[in-house]
């Protein structure tokens, strides 16, 4: 039976009977990342009992397991944070235009205090598997350490990059010295001083520690296996000044962002590159390279994302950039991507980056001319030698978009799991549900999130909490999808990314990053205003592509 329309209330009677049992909740969330505390926020707003799970011992998801030396921000900082509240803008200071990763938990957790969301989460705990029971019309829920919870709604909130992935090279266990992944990265201070390291991995979090290890090392190796298009973050400090300023702006701020495709206070400029002379394109390239964060991604001429030789004209710009900063040609020509343009991937922020490989004391290893064959006791071997280590770190990045997803061993109706159900890739309809899975959510999955991730969750979250709150108040027992709202979704997707210059690539954003992984698109391409009006429309056409059952 199809919806009728979404109700204005806000407001839903808790049965005292649930009340009761410590382990029956309305809803579960999973993930206490930027989206996961604010779906928290909203579902405890409307009265319901909920509870929020999360691996680490702190709150910040992706900010707290990304603690790597030099993680930051590639986004403006104050276009990050949550915007729903007034009192989080007002008492909330940033001091620097990309943050780095200490100031973002700090954040993270003085928004969990702010907002009153302690009670509610449970910290240290691990989902296990999530299995409905098709009789009772609930989620069981289990965790690493056997608690077993019962919620009538599941919510996923664990991020699209957050399931880290490894090399599938052999032999980690040989290896007696110590190795890092980026986002496993310890609360203890790592020390690289007189260490001999490898980095496998330059993508962003390569790029970003690559730096801080070459500072210190004896001797630093950076395993690339593809280069990338890399452009300098020209972060800066954000002064009392400009902070009264950010404040004073902050509605116009955000609307910038609600109208931008990608979340950001960015945009295309109204223009083609063929429109001005060679000399100006090149001089508006300049300007560029020189702003801050991803403008040059996203505030560049309109063809550039979808045009070749617009494209082109861009790629020689950059590479020339990187001879100049690069002392050694030959080395230089290594870091100069050829199998993508600028943009196909999403370009790594750096600071210092280029100039690392003119230390003496760093090395690069690129595994396309020397594979790695497996790890050693002592360390990596290549086709070539042996590189005998001291750390060994993994800047290789992660099973995206769906693998911290089916990493939960979620089983759907009929006793489907979804990581077959989504094996050729996820099937969503509109990135918020999959059909014989009722009642759980994606925010933040899917189908549904590129650019600005908390400008794009923020939408699905306040969509999910009035979904839960019409299932709740009509008496129903379960909301899901059909698999023929999937297709059209699927093809809409699809024909989003097809025939563009991203679609060539081989990048996380097609899961072509992980060994063996079939390809397919993880994301939403249309911008973000259409997606957030694509999930308005269905709702307001009485949760069209939804199915209700009492
Ligand atoms: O991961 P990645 P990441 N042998 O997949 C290499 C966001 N983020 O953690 O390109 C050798 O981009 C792999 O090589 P290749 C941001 O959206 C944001 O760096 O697959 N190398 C690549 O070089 C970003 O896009 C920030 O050929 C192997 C690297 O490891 C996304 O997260 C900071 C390998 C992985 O790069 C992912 O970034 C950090 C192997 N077997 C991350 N397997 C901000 O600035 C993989 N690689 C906010």
């Amino acid at each position: 039976m199809s919806g009728t329309g979404p109700s204005e209330s806000t407001e839903v009677e808790t049965p005292d009977a649930r009340l009761e049992d410590d382990r029956t909740f309305d809803a579960i969330v999973v993930g206490a990342g930027i989206t996961g505390l604010h779906q928290l926020y909203r579902l405890q707003e409307a009265g319901l009992k909920v509870r929020l799970l999360d691996a680490g011992s702190g709150v910040g998801g992706v900010w707290y397991w990304n603690r790597y030396p030099g993680a930051r921000f590639d986004a403006e900082s104050y276009s990050y944070g949550y915007f729903f509240s007034e009192e989080l803008r007002n008492e909330w200071t940033w001091t620097e235009e990309y943050a780095g990763q200490p100031e973002i938990e700090r954040y993270l957790n003085f928004a969990a205090d702010r907002l009153g969301l302690r009670p509610n989460i449970q910290l240290n705990t691990r989902v296990a598997s999530a299995t409905f029971d098709e009789n009772e019309h609930v989620w069981i829920v289990t965790t690493e350490a056997g608690e077993v919870f019962r919620t009538t709604f599941f919510i996923t909130a664990v991020g699209i990059l957050s399931a880290p992935q490894f090399p599938r090279t052999p032999g980690l266990d040989q290896y007696s010295g110590e190795w890092y992944h980026t986002a496993l990265w310890p609360k203890e201070e790592v020390s690289f001083a007189g260490k001999r390291v490898a980095v496998i991995g330059t993508g962003s979090s390569g790029v970003q520690i690559i730096p801080f290890v070459a500072e210190d090392a004896e001797h630093l190796f950076v395993f690339q296996r593809t280069p990338n298009w890399v452009t300098p973050i020209n972060n800066f400090a954000i002064t009392a000044e400009r902070m009264a300023e950010i404040r004073a702006t902050s509605e116009a701020i955000y609307q910038a962002c609600l109208t931008s495709p990608s979340g950001s206070p960015h945009s295309p400029m109204n223009m083609l590159s063929t429109d001005v002379t060679p000399e100006e394109r090149d001089a508006q390239f300049e300007r560029l390279y020189q702003a801050p964060g991803l403008t040059m991604a996203l505030g560049n001429f309109r063809d550039i994302s979808r045009n070749q030789s617009a494209n082109a004209s861009l790629n020689a710009f950059l590479a020339n950039k990187i001879r100049s900063r690069v002392n050694d040609p030959e080395v230089a020509e290594k870091l100069i991507p050829t199998d993508h343009g600028f943009g196909q991937k999403r370009p790594p922020l750096e600071n210092g980056y280029f100039e690392v490989f003119n230390q003496p004391n760093v090395t690069l290893v690129s595994t396309v001319d020397e594979p790695m064959t497996s790890f050693t006791e002592k360390g990596i071997q290549t086709t070539e030698q042996e590189y005998e280590l001291d750390m060994i770190v993994f800047a290789t990045g992660f099973e995206a978009v769906t693998g911290s997803i089916t990493r939960m061993n979620i089983t759907g109706k009929g006793g489907q799991p979804l990581d077959e159900y989504w094996l050729d890739g996820p099937r969503t309809y509109l990135g918020l549900q999959s059909a014989n899975f009722p009642n759980l959510f994606y925010v933040g999955g899917p189908q549904s999130a590129a650019g600005t991730i908390p400008r794009i969750t923020e939408t699905q979250v306040d969509w999910v909490t009035e979904c839960i709150l019409y299932v709740l108040e009509n008496g129903y027992s379960e909301v899901t999808t059909t698999t023929a709202a999937e297709d059209e979704w699927n093809d809409h997707v699809n024909e989003g990314i097809k025939g563009t210059l991203q679609e060539t690539a081989s990048s996380w954003a097609f899961g072509s990053n992980v060994e063996g992984r079939r390809r397919a698109y993880l994301l939403y391409n249309g911008g973000q205003p259409q997606y957030r009006q694509k999930i308005a429309e269905a709702k307001d056409a009485g949760y069209a592509g939804f199915v209700f059952n009492k």
